[in-house]
């Protein structure tokens, strides 16, 4: 499994040695929760901010878009080639010339699902994606527990999704990813990890040490 770090979770008063520690982690991304105070209820990180890292590190971005209309927005951030940028099914009018968009870019696109959304819904772009993002708690907050039916639907995903025959889309789930709930996931068919609070960031603790401890669940 591939480990991606919810940036929001991070110390943000020493930003920058909380990427190295990362780097020095060996984590696959960083992911950074956009959000609009409508589409969720609650302001994180902006692109002024993302953006700004990008002269950090090299680390690929993993995007995560929670708005009314990304499509609005995309050309706020600076993105590369091997990023994933994610876009919600459930707030993104033209969902196909989107993720046609995002890919021109570069980009691997992708299309997250609210805990409610099902899974179905995503049938007609299927061609057009290479993540699918499954949210394991409604979007807005770290530190949330996990919705309990999202493993239910997860351990479908993956079947569903060689069903339609595309088993080479990537699984990535996001919400309170702990250390038991990973086992779980990573059985369930996850391949990107999301680690925020329940995992790699937790106050005092060594985020390199949590990073290796999180690895041996998704592995
Ligand atoms: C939630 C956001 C997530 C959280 C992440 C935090 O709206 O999309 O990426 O930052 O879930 O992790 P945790 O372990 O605190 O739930
Ligand atoms: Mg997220």
């Amino acid at each position: 499994g591939k480990i991606s770090p919810s940036m929001m979770c991070a110390d943000f008063r020493r930003l920058e040695d909380q990427v190295r520690e990362l780097e020095q982690a060996g984590v696959e991304y960083l992911h950074w929760d956009i959000m609009d105070g409508r589409f969720v209820p609650n302001f994180t990180l902006g692109p002024d901010l993302m953006n700004c890292v990008r002269e950090l590190t090299a680390i690929p971005f993993d995007l995560h878009l929670m708005m009314e209309r990304p499509e609005d927005h995309l050309h706020l951030f600076d993105i590369r080639p091997g990023d994933i940028v994610s876009v919600h099914q459930e707030s993104t009018t033209h969902l196909q010339r989107t993720l046609q968009a995002i890919r021109e870019r570069g980009a691997k696109a992708a299309v997250a699902l609210n805990p409610a959304t099902p899974v179905y819904t995503v049938e007609h772009v299927l061609d057009d994606i290479d993540v699918l993002l499954i949210m394991t708690v409604n979007p807005g907050f770290a530190g949330q527990k996990l919705v309990p039916a999202t493993l239910k639907k997860l351990s479908n995903v993956k079947t569903y999704l060689a069903a339609q025959g595309y088993p080479d889309i990537e699984i990535e789930v996001d919400g309170n990813v702990s250390w038991e709930n990973a086992v779980r996931m990573r059985e369930a068919g996850a391949d990107i990890f999301v680690a925020g609070t329940s995992s790699i960031f937790r106050k005092g603790e060594n985020i390199q040490e949590l990073t290796k401890q999180f690895r041996d669940c998704i592995a």
